[in-house]
């Protein structure tokens, strides 16, 4: 049996199904519905997505972090069709400031965008504010899940372990932004703690191209080190 076999798994699922993702065919074992798979899209907020917002104040193009929102309005039409939960995150802080930590305030400040301080959009990454609320294109709809998290990770701080449990998610399909900093601690931590992960290639975006296509690359190392990566349609041709 060669080292890419897809079948290495004694537990596929007889007649079960997979996405074609790189490097291997996801899920692992063929088990794929949405008894046990969740969409979960992280931090479509204006402060990341908008002119105005955190990412457009430092300086960054926010055509970037903006081409996912199509291919995941594609994705959640087809989830939402299908009956699979859908879970949205929200990066932000508490308006007293309590829940950021020193450094990370003073190296938002570093690069004129200062975490808490004034903006365009209100107070930048502050809970209630404007810029922090999802953008408009991307609403959650009634009865699917908000996350808000105070770190990059979407399980430190939070209830979304607890909520992936009450689903019964063993599988996770990833959207948002950015690929390199949320979408990435969201994913290696879901995976450390035995969760399935799918990253969606074309729903993901960096504030760097070569970052995205970086983040992305490190996820197929190793036999596919943190899980696996697809397209949106190969995704929807299979739901
Ligand atoms: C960042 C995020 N990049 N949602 N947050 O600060 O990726």
């Amino acid at each position: 049996m060669s080292l890419t076999d897809e079948r290495v798994d004694a537990a596929f699922v007889p007649g079960g199904r997979t996405v074609a993702s790189d490097p291997y065919a996801w899920p692992f074992d063929g088990d794929l519905g949405p008894h046990n798979t969740a969409l979960v899209v992280i931090d479509m907020q204006i402060d990341f997505c908008a002119p105005g917002g955190y990412v457009d104040s430092m300086g960054y193009d926010i055509s970037l972090t903006r081409a996912p929102i199509e291919p995941i309005q594609a994705v959640l039409k087809a989830m939402r069709a299908r009956g699979y939960p859908i879970i949205h995150t929200r990066e932000g802080h508490k308006p007293d400031l309590s829940d950021l930590p020193a450094n990370k305030r003073w190296r938002s400040q570093r690069i004129g965008a200062g975490i808490g301080d004034q903006g365009p959009c209100g107070r930048i990454l502050v809970r209630g504010e404007p810029g922090w609320e999802l953008i408009p294109e991307l609403q959650p709809e009634p009865g699917e899940a908000i996350i808000d998290k105070p770190g990059k990770g979407s399980f430190l701080a939070t209830d979304f372990e607890l909520v992936l449990r009450m689903k019964n998610i063993r599988n996770i399909i990833l959207a948002g932004v950015t690929t390199d900093v949320c979408v990435h601690t969201t994913m290696r931590d879901a995976n450390d703690r035995g969760y399935e992960c799918l990253l969606l290639s074309d729903c993901t975006a960096a504030t760097k191209l070569e970052n995205h296509l970086a983040a992305l690359d490190m996820v197929k190392m190793q036999g596919g080190v943190f899980g696996a990566v697809a397209s949106s349609s190969q995704l929807i041709e299979v739901l």
